[in-house]
């Protein structure tokens, strides 16, 4: 039965493309043109690693790899069993992906909320779509993808970590790293203080609300951010983590090739003392 909240809010427009063509719900799912075309991507995507999957040594879910071409393909098309796959499933991907992120912004538009939500799931296809097109592209070659698999992919994170000798001293995933546990503090603060609000002492007490939240703060640490502004706080700490490990990577070969420890040198090397 539809809520009579669904009636009120359940409104046409809104549709970047198709006009009220796919402007409907099934259930409680709204669907829309890129609610069909994510459908598209995700099954034909996971179709084929399924297929990939059938074609290769192994049916244990932590041994299953569909690798990316050899670097001899280097940005040209790779036979199907040779990365061609692993192509394929990329396309479908970013296209699952940057569909679900427009039927967000669909959904946005019908309810006139601002945009928020799907520019946040942007950044995180963006730090997708550096590993996978900019900097293969950037290298010359498909084959510098990440491979699809469990294992397979932290086999890559690990070597390609070692490959510049100690990933730790890239300045980016410094700020990256520091930002992820940024954020996780932020919301552990912020979930445990709503948390804390809404449980009082004593069964009975009323709930308390924004004064005490600003007051523990204060007291605790002599500032609060306020409650509109640990939402922007923790926006801008997750948007950065995610930038910042898109940046990490990108520059991690197309931008220095050598052991990121010696990167430092240019410390040593400043003219003060060098
Ligand atoms: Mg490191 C990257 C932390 C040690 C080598 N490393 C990262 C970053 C992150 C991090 C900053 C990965 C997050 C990311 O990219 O998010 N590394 C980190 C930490 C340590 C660490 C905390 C630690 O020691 C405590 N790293 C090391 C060691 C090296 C090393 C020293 C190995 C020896 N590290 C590397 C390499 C890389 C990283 C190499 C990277 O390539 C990676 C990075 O920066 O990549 C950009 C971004 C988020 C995404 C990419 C996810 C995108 C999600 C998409 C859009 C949607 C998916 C939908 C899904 C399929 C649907 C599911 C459907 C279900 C039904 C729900
Ligand atoms: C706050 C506030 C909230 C909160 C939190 C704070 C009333 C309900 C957690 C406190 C957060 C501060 C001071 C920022 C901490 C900084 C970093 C980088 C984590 O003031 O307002 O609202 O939930």
């Amino acid at each position: 039965a539809l809520l009579s909240y669904e009636r009120k809010y359940r409104v046409r427009g809104g549709t970047l493309i198709g006009g009220d063509l796919f402007d409907f719900w099934i259930g409680p799912f709204y669907v829309g043109f890129f609610g069909v075309t994510t459908l598209f991507f995700s099954f034909l995507g996971t179709a084929l690693i399924i297929y990939g999957a059938a074609l290769g040594p192994t049916w244990n879910v932590w041994q299953i790899n569909i690798a990316p071409p050899d670097l001899k393909y280097g940005l040209g098309l790779a036979p199907l069993m040779d990365g061609g796959l692993w192509q394929i499933i990329t396309i479908c991907a970013i296209g699952a992906f940057v569909s679900w992120a427009l039927r967000e912004v669909e959904i946005c538009r019908k309810l006139g909320m601002g945009l928020h939500v799907p520019i946040a799931f942007g950044v995180a296809i963006f730090a997708y779509v550096t590993l996978v097109v900019i900097r293969p592209l950037l290298l010359g070659a498909w084959g510098h993808g990440f491979p699809y698999g469990i294992m397979s992919h932290l086999d890559w994170v690990s070597n390609v970590g070692y490959q510049y000798l100690h990933f730790h001293y890239n300045p980016a995933h410094m700020i990256a790293v520091s930002f992820f546990f940024a954020t996780t503090f932020a919301l552990g603060l912020h979930g445990s203080a709503i948390l804390s609000v809404s449980n009082p002492h004593k069964k009975g007490d009323p709930i308390k609300g924004t004064e005490h939240e600003d007051t523990f703060f204060r007291d605790f640490m002599g500032y609060s951010i306020g409650p509109l502004g640990i939402h922007r706080l923790g926006l801008f700490l997750a948007l950065s983590a995610g930038f910042w490990s898109a940046v990490c990577i990108v520059i991690s070969g197309p931008f220095w090739v050598g052991g990121w420890p010696e990167w430092w040198d240019w410390w040593l090397e400043l003219p003060i003392w060098s």
